[in-house]
């Protein structure tokens, strides 16, 4: 389903509500870093956040190595950001 992608004065919005977050791919997709104790407390995250995706049927793109955890948020259905991965975001950050 096709969805709308925010215009360059919402994703400077979406930026400033989320601080922890970085313009990426040409401004297509947001980024975050997160670093735990360990692969126990960097999974249990995980795991978190794939039941809120799930919930929220808005999927993150992530990769993992031990403690470290990069997630990234796009919109498919909108070939950029919406309004889905500032929802996704603001969960997330509510998460750490
Ligand atoms: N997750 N990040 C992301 N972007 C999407 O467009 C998307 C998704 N999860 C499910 C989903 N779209 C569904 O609407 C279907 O396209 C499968």
């Amino acid at each position: 389903m096709a969805i709308a992608e925010l215009t360059p004065s919402e994703c400077e919005d979406l930026l400033a509500a989320h601080p922890d977050w970085s313009l990426a791919r040409e401004g297509k997709a947001i980024q975050r870093s997160f670093r735990f104790a360990d692969f126990n407390e960097a999974f249990g995250f995980m795991t978190r956040v794939a039941l809120l995706a799930d919930k929220q049927d808005h999927h993150p793109e992530w990769f993992n190595v031990y403690n470290r955890v990069e997630i990234t948020l796009t919109t498919h259905d909108a070939g950029g950001l919406s309004a889905r991965d500032a929802k996704m975001a603001a969960a997330i950050d509510g998460l750490v």
